[in-house]
């Protein structure tokens, strides 16, 4: 495709923005990075971001019809974080996350019908609909899940990283968690071991602090006395720095670097992406008491996809060509939602497979 006049590569800061709401900044803030921004490559990243925002709407509308049972926890305005370290992944990494999956899922390449049908509990799922929202799974393209106890798969995802290392591969293990899970005894434990197996080269793991700034409704100053959350890190020998998880080429500058250091220490090193859900915590959290109309208002001016907009309209991108995304992303959400809604329901007869893993014999009582 031939790219028009004043695309292609501009130099752009990727600075914090001014307007990024500040939690005690400190050392750990990036100064004013410079990056090239890749017009090409920052539109890409735009459609998927646009494609998971369409997904996610979809999803809330299964949801509140009734077709969606149990959880659903969606990602909307937090999508330049895992879309910008998704964008480091390489083969032979590993992902591991909570709830809030869907993104990563979508990113790494499983298919959207799949995923929805996986919502709607039917056996075209992804995991055969056992799993549901809060426990996609795609080792195929390498994500580990998918976890709904809060702070759970943290001392899985460092033992992930652990076995990485042990077992002499190169892959690394990025693993996100909420500001929620960070006072998780769980967290503590891992990153504790974490720490320590890194002084050895043994624990190749990016934590990747997703702080949207609240734990269902409860606030970080609600939930901690010591706020700056980056800074629990530390009592852990591991490294830290803050990234404005608003700002998609921001996140993605800092992404790639984070995961080069993580790959050549094979040490543990953690991001705090601040972020903001801009909607509800799950689709049943209708009232919002916990925060103000004001406060929402505020950080959806913010919204990543909306950042992103503007500057690649200022970068000379066509509004027609950004509408084409729109245009497709939404046939995509619409065409999976159609997929989900059309297919069967899983049949009985798998309630008792997939309960071990393949080759483990099993002694049945009786
Ligand atoms: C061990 C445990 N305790 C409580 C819950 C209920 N719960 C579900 S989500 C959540 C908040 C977690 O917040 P955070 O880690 O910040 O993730 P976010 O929802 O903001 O993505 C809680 C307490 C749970 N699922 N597991
Ligand atoms: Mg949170």
């Amino acid at each position: 495709m031939a790219t028009p006049p004043n695309q292609g590569k501009t130099r752009r800061t990727a600075a914090k923005s001014s307007q990024a709401p500040s939690n005690g900044a400190g050392d750990h803030d990036q100064a004013a990075d410079t990056t090239v921004f890749d017009t090409d490559k920052f539109l890409d990243m735009y459609r998927k971001m646009v494609e998971i925002r369409f997904f996610e709407d979809g999803a809330t509308r299964g949801f509140r019809t009734g077709h969606i049972g149990g959880y659903l926890h969606v990602y909307s305005g937090q999508e330049a974080v895992a879309t910008g370290f998704l964008d480091a992944y390489r083969e032979g990494d590993r992902i591991i996350t909570a709830y809030r999956d869907h993104a990563h899922i979508l990113l790494q390449g499983a298919d959207p019908g799949a995923v929805m049908a996986e919502l709607y509990g039917k056996g075209t799922g992804i995991v055969k609909g056992k799993g549901g929202s809060m426990h996609l799974f795609d080792a195929s393209n390498g994500f580990y899940g998918g976890y709904g106890i809060v702070g759970g798969h943290i001392p899985l995802g460092v033992g992930m990283a652990f076995a990485q290392a042990y077992q002499g591969e190169d892959g690394i293990t990025q693993l996100y968690l909420g500001d929620g899970a960070i006072h998780n005894g769980a967290f503590h434990e891992a990153a504790n071991l974490a720490g320590l197996w890194g002084k050895d080269q043994l624990c190749p793991c990016l934590f990747i602090l997703e702080n949207n700034q609240y734990g269902m409704g409860t606030s970080v100053e609600r939930a901690t006395a010591m706020t700056e959350l980056g800074r629990k890190f530390e009592s852990y020998g591991i490294e830290w720095e803050r990234v404005d998880g608003m700002d998609v080429v921001a996140v993605t500058d800092v992404a790639h670097k984070a995961v080069q250091r993580v790959r050549e220490t094979k040490k543990p090193y953690a991001v705090e992406a601040l972020s903001y859900r801009i909607v509800p915590h799950g689709a049943a959290d209708f009232l919002e008491k916990y925060r103000s109309k004001e406060e929402v208002k505020k950080w959806r001016e913010r919204d990543p996809i909306g950042q992103l907009e503007h500057r690649l309209v200022e970068a000379g991108v066509p509004e027609e060509k950004l509408s084409e995304i729109r245009d497709a992303a939404k046939a995509i959400a619409d065409a999976a939602v159609k997929f989900a809604e059309e297919s069967p329901e899983p049949d009985l007869s798998i309630l008792t497979t997939d309960v071990y893993a393949p080759g483990i014999e099993v002694e049945t009582a009786g």
